[in-house]
């Protein structure tokens, strides 16, 4: 809004207006304040897990493949997941291109039941890499070389979901896609028999 002042001078109202200041500030507040709801909630509900795993499987990164540790009651075991080849789909009974997608399938997957909360400790062989999963409101690790780091999963939804490294590792690093399997907790067993090869 403008007023004539003497001289046909236009004087702004806005400018020195400490109400208008005041309301804009607080504007900006609320403004910057539901920007920062979602992931102020991600982050709360990430680090607020204090129920008991239902099982640990450590995830250890290796140039360039996975390799993933399950420690049960009488049963440890541990396989590798690679980046398969197109010659290997059929070996692999994986030749659902939808399910199983060029450049991200991989032979084994990393396997846990859904509904149920999974402790991840996920380290490195040789050299940093970086995960994230946004499927299951984890934030971006790093997998820092013999030194395990700490993060939980819940998943809800029995699906196969991919993720790929973050962080730039050496010649292979974009083929070495990280696989989660998540199935009903009754087919456990039966899916670690199948990824577990030896
Ligand atoms: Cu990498």
């Amino acid at each position: 809004m403008y007023v004539k002042d003497i001289g046909n001078n236009v004087v702004s109202q806005t400018d020195k207006n400490l109400l208008l200041e005041i309301i804009w500030t607080i504007i900006s507040i609320m403004i910057l304040l539901c920007i920062c709801k979602p992931p102020f909630k991600a982050l709360k509900y990430q680090i607020s897990q204090k129920r008991l795993p239902f099982i640990s499987v450590k995830v250890t990164a290796h140039q360039w493949y996975w390799n993933y540790e399950y420690n049960l009651i009488g049963n440890r075991f541990n396989y590798n997941s690679n980046m398969f080849k197109p010659q290997q789909r059929i070996g692999l009974k994986k030749t659902n291109l939808s399910l199983y997608p060029e450049l991200l399938a991989t032979d084994y997957e990393l396997v846990v039941p859904t509904r149920r909360v999974v402790r991840i400790l996920i380290t490195s062989a040789d050299v940093i890499r970086g995960v994230i999963g946004p499927s299951f409101w984890l934030k971006k690790l790093n997998t820092i070389p013999w030194k395990p780091t700490n993060a939980w999963i819940k998943v809800i939804t029995p699906d196969i979901y991919y993720d790929q490294c973050l962080e730039f590792c050496g010649r292979d690093h974009a083929f070495m896609p990280i696989v989660v399997r998540a199935v009903f907790k009754k087919d456990l067993v039966i899916d670690w028999n199948w990824q577990n090869p030896t």
